[in-house]
């Protein structure tokens, strides 16, 4: 088995539900390393990059509002990064398939998901499905700078850009 990244995200309904404890202590079961781990508002740019290959399906615009939050009042999700050997099929192993219906019932997604009345999978996490999707997920939600290891070639760059720092007293 090669050792590997996968995106997982506690999607807003996870949130809602105070379930992140559950969820991470599933996945702990993996034994996998986190590598990288922050709470973060998703924005519509975001989110459709993150779903851009699903645009044409009928529920996109549901899923939109689902992750970002417009369907729970609540914008935050736990977006993470686990890496090991096999990491990609035992994370989307304790997910459970897509559809919570059809999920193992032991799934995190069988025990927490639901069918909305619109038809929308309100499923609780994300997780990647293949080594070229969890690279781009990973590159589209994470900064070299915020994840513990050397994933993927990074280049250094000088930027005269503003950024916030915290108030002296
Ligand atoms: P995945 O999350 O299991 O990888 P994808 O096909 O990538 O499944 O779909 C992304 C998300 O879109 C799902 O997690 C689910 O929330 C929603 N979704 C996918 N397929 C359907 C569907 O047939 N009906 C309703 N919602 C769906
Ligand atoms: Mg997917």
């Amino acid at each position: 088995m090669e050792e590997e990244a996968t995106l997982v995200i506690i999607k807003p309904d996870g949130l809602k539900k105070s379930l992140t404890g559950n969820v991470l202590s599933r996945l702990s079961e993996t034994k996998l390393k986190i590598i990288g781990s922050k709470v973060i508002k998703v924005n519509r740019d975001l989110a459709e990059k993150h779903y851009s290959h699903l645009k044409k399906e009928p529920f996109y615009p549901e899923l939109i509002k689902y992750i970002t939050g417009a369907l729970h009042g609540e914008n935050r999700v736990m977006a993470l990064i686990y890496w090991g050997k096999g990491a990609i099929g035992k994370v989307r192993e304790i997910a459970g398939t897509t559809n919570p219906e059809e999920a193992e019932p032991v799934s995190v997604r069988g025990a927490y998901g639901r069918i909305l009345t619109t038809g929308l999978f309100e499923n609780v996490i994300h997780a990647s499905s293949s080594p070229s999707e969890a690279e781009r997920e990973i590159k589209l939600w994470f900064d070299p700078g915020e994840i513990v290891m050397d994933l993927y070639p990074s280049r250094q760059v000088d930027l005269n850009l503003k950024t916030r720092v915290w108030q002296e007293k």
